[in-house]
């Protein structure tokens, strides 16, 4: 079995077979990861990070910087696996820029320039509500008949874990993170002062507080995707775990539609992240629907002979990008965790020469 299904009661996965998908992946940076050490994506290249992986996905190659980000113990982002999808299925792509600090070099949709602000002070953004309404329109204007959505978002396990503690959930320990040592105690101190700023308990108020610009765009995109009656593969770990609680939030008096409960919206991610013993997705997704699918594919990176990829096995870097969810997808129709496998070790060393 490549992937790992908990929760597929309305045959899910039968509704994305033979569907034509978009693959979209909506980008920030944040403020606050330029002076406090809460993300686990290298430093060096913590700004460039969203560009490059967006560059790579559509060009096989990073353009911003020499090598597409990797960390210090040769561990690739994940973007390679995403590139590997998109290259092997031929899945079209559509990059959303919501605040990324560098502008990646391919053609985007912009719906905000400004990278996401300081959550530490509460101030991340102003404007949850209308970058909202913007992932609606957006979504609304896709014409495939399925929607895979991702994210890159440096220090984006931390404005999650800020959301779900400001909507009451249960998140503290829960929160997965990009590098094998997950900074808990920190992210945490960095998000009880940040909610401390929060108008109000109102989900657009807590975004704005401390949340990050991805959020309410991928929201927004899954809703009126859901409203079209398209399925929607929410694709990510406990960072979309956390859309899917503004999700719910937002849809809270609409009680004519159920996003939640349509059998049309999932979380689709990686084994590592389903597994990682520093988190528990499963935990926090039963706080806000116990009916909400989750898939977890699966890599066979222990196979690999690239010591890069064996890290991944040990808790490195282990989402991000739409990684999972795409590999979700692909493995649906057709592909094998060998087939990416195989294809991410052929391209390392392309991608990776000094
Ligand atoms: C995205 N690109 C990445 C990467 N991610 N390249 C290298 N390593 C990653 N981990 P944290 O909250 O620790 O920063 O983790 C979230 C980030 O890690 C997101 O950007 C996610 O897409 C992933």
């Amino acid at each position: 079995m490549s992937i790992i299904s908990i929760n597929d009661n309305n045959g899910f996965l039968d509704k994305i077979k033979n569907k034509k998908v978009q693959f979209s992946c909506v980008i920030s940076s944040i403020e606050t990861t330029k002076y406090i050490p809460i993300s686990g994506v290298n430093k060096k290249v913590i700004e460039y990070t969203p560009a490059a992986d967006m560059e790579l996905v559509i060009m096989g190659k990073s353009l911003s910087i020499p090598t597409p980000p990797i960390d210090a113990t040769g561990c690739p982002s994940p973007a390679t696996i995403t590139r590997a999808n998109v290259d092997l299925k031929n899945i079209p792509v559509l990059t959303v820029d919501a605040g990324s600090a560098i502008k990646p070099k391919i053609p985007y949709i912009s719906v905000d320039e400004k990278p996401t602000g300081d959550i530490y002070k509460g101030r991340a953004m102003n404007n949850s509500k209308e970058l909202f309404k913007m992932g609606e329109i957006i979504g609304k204007n896709l014409t495939s008949d399925a929607l895979i959505i991702g994210e890159s978002v440096p220090g984006g396990t931390t404005t999650a874990l800020g959301v779900l503690m400001g909507l009451g959930y249960d998140a503290k320990n829960r929160m997965s993170s990009g590098s094998v040592k997950n900074p808990k105690e920190l992210k945490l101190n960095v998000v009880e002062n940040g909610l401390k700023y929060a108008k109000s308990k109102d989900v657009f108020d807590i975004l704005n507080a401390v949340g990050d610009k991805m959020m309410p765009v991928v929201a927004g995109m899954a809703v009126s995707s859901v409203k079209k009656g398209k399925p929607v593969i929410l694709a990510g770990g406990t960072q979309m775990a956390s859309v899917l609680s503004v999700i719910k939030e937002i849809n809270k008096n609409h009680t004519k539609e159920n996003i939640l409960k349509s059998g049309l919206i999932s979380i689709g991610t990686t084994e590592f992240v389903l597994n990682d013993k520093n988190a528990d997705l499963k935990g926090i997704i039963e706080q806000i629907d116990e009916n909400v699918p989750i898939f977890a594919s699966k890599f066979n990176y222990d196979k690999s002979h690239i010591e890069g990829l064996k890290s991944y096995c040990k808790g490195s870097v282990k989402e991000g990008v739409g990684a999972g969810g795409i590999s979700v997808y692909s493995y649906v129709n057709g592909l094998i965790p060998d087939d990416i496998r195989a294809y991410v070790e052929k391209n390392y060393y392309r991608w990776f020469k000094k």
